[in-house]
Order: structure tokens, then C-alpha cells, then sequence
């Protein structure tokens, strides 16, 4: 029996699964993330959030692959590959792959240290441009992203506690397709973090438990700790505070002309947008000690405004 104290109530195996592909499904029409026609790219890191997403998709229809970045984080990382890659075997489901030590000449620890970024900043940065480009290279849909209601929560804790309104007109489930960027879809916003360790067990899912050795003194996870005190008091707190923003705050900010994709250029050396001659990864690359590999053609130069 499995116990959901927000929505006070028990679910016996099966309808917990139900349960779980149910908010799925209906988080991905009401805010009409992509359809069953689409081609889907899942970003998949080994853990249970982007495992549980990919499967909840491919069992209920949707063509997607994965997406698996191997960010050179020592142990972690190893591990966290060998998930990735036996949950794709598993489900005989496609599996892209991208290393960044040896395609682009740095680890996150090494890199960020070099560029005198903190882990988590250049690991963001590194992600970001690496998922979106391996999605509107490949021709996909949607780029798709393990994000819960947990985290989420936290960052909307976080964007709330400075009033960065600038990220606070970014935090939809989805966003659209942009010039040189592509589309971005959470379809686990209305499922918890407990909730999807619960999925990965019941489905017999394996994956990485450990936290990211680099992630100690992470502001989101102190943000965390402050919503669960909360919703241990007042069960649903972290459901309300979230989906409250997105039905009436969330209208009153907006993505300004200086952030939009509209006003941007191409990187000279990768093709990605850029507002300068060179963008903020590549720049990363360079201080980090790197190199980009060598790329025949990039769509996202071609398709940016
Ligand atoms: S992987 Fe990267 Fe996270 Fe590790 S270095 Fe930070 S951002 S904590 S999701
Ligand atoms: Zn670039």
C-alpha cells in the first residue's frame, strides 16, 4: 500500500502505477507538451526522475530516446552510465551518448576549477547547451527533462527568495521552440520525488541513489529541505505554492527582448545562439582547458533567426 498524504490517499501496486501515467498523461495535455506522433528526446542522467520519465513514455505510447551526458564526475559518473545504458537495453530503446572528456577535453570537476566556476554552474551551463543541441541536431520534437514537483518547487523557492523575474517567466512546464533552441517539456511536475522512487522500485527499475558528490552546499537542495519541513506540516504545501504560480502569478512576468532568442546571433565556433560572437559554452570550454570537436554542419545554425 502506498501512502500519498497530499492527496489522502492509499494505492494498491497497480493503481499507483495508473496513478503515476495518469498525471503524466494529463500534465502532458493541459499544457500541450507533444503527441504521440512526435519524436521525443528524454535527458537521462541514471537517476530515478529520468528514468521513470522514459519509461512512463515509451509504455504509454510515445516514441522517445535518451539522451545520456557523461560529465566525467569520477565514480558517479561510471555508475550513472551503467544505468543509463541497461535501462535502454532493457526496453531495446535508443540511447545517445555524448563524453565529454573525451569529445570536448574536460571533466566538470577539472573544468569547473579551471574556469573558476562552481561545479554545479559550469555542469548547468555544460548540459544545457549539450542537451539542446543533441535534440535540435537530431531533429526532435521536444527536448524532455526528468524535472518533478520537488524540483520544480525548489526552484521557484529560489527564483521567488531574489525576485529573479527573468527565470521567473521561464519556469513553465513547457517552453516553446525558439530560435536555435528546442522545444522543453517537464511532464513530471505533478509527480513528487517519493513518488518516483516508489515508481522505479514497483517497475523494477535500477537506478543511481547516490547524490552527485559535487552537489554538497547546492543552494536547490537547501530549498528542498525548507519545502519538505513544510509539506511534512501541511501536506500539499508544495503542490499549491507551484501549481498556485502557475495559474495566477506566472502571466505577470514575461521573457524581456534582452532574453529573448529573437535579438541572438550565432557562436562563431559552435552555431548555437549567442549574444556575443561566442557563446557562454564555449567560452567554458575554452577556460576549462577544452576543445569543441569538429562539426561538419549544425542545424541550429541554420535554423536560428
Ligand atoms: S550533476 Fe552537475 Fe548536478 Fe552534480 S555537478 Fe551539480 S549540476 S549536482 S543535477
Ligand atoms: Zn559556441
Amino acid at each position: 500500500m502506498i501512502d500519498l498524504r497530499r492527496h489522502n490517499s492509499n494505492f494498491c501496486v497497480e493503481h499507483f502505477l495508473r496513478f503515476c501515467r495518469d498525471q503524466v498523461e494529463r500534465t502532458i495535455a493541459e499544457f500541450e507538451m507533444f503527441s504521440k506522433t512526435d519524436r521525443l528526446l528524454v535527458a537521462v542522467s541514471g537517476g530515478k526522475d529520468s528514468l521513470a520519465i522514459w519509461d512512463l513514455l515509451l509504455e504509454t505510447g510515445y516514441r522517445v530516446d535518451g539522451l545520456y551526458v557523461g560529465l566525467g564526475i569520477g565514480e558517479y559518473s561510471e555508475s550513472s552510465g551503467v544505468y543509463a545504458r541497461s535501462f535502454a537495453s532493457s526496453r531495446s530503446a535508443t540511447l545517445i551518448e555524448v563524453d565529454l572528456p573525451g569529445e570536448y577535453g574536460y571533466d566538470i570537476p577539472g573544468g569547473a576549477k579551471a574556469a573558476r566556476r562552481a561545479p554545479c554552474s559550469a555542469c548547468g551551463l555544460t548540459k544545457r547547451h549539450l542537451f539542446d543541441a543533441a535534440a535540435v541536431d537530431g531533429g526532435y520534437d521536444a527536448l524532455v527533462t526528468g524535472h518533478n514537483l520537488d524540483d520544480e518547487a525548489a526552484v521557484l523557492f529560489g527564483n521567488t527568495m531574489k525576485w529573479q523575474t527573468e527565470y521567473l517567466a521561464r519556469q513553465a512546464p513547457v517552453l516553446e521552440a525558439r530560435a536555435g533552441f528546442p522545444r522543453k517539456a517537464k511532464p513530471l511536475v505533478r509527480l513528487s520525488e517519493r513518488e518516483m522512487a516508489a515508481y522505479c522500485i514497483l517497475r523494477g527499475i535500477d537506478y543511481i541513489v547516490d547524490e552527485c558528490p559535487m552537489a554538497a552546499g547546492n543552494r536547490h537542495l537547501g530549498y528542498k529541505e525548507v519545502l519538505n519541513d513544510l509539506e511534512a506540516r501541511s501536506p500539499g504545501a508544495k503542490a499549491d505554492f507551484y501549481f498556485n504560480f502557475l495559474r495566477s502569478a506566472a502571466r505577470h512576468f514575461t521573457i524581456s527582448d534582452t532574453g529573448d532568442a529573437a535579438g541572438l546571433g550565432h557562436c562563431e565556433r559552435c552555431g548555437a545562439p549567442a549574444s556575443g560572437e561566442v557563446c557562454a559554452f564555449c567560452r567554458l570550454v575554452e577556460r576549462a582547458g577544452g576543445s569543441q570537436p569538429v562539426r561538419l554542419s549544425s542545424t541550429r545554425r541554420g535554423s536560428a533567426a
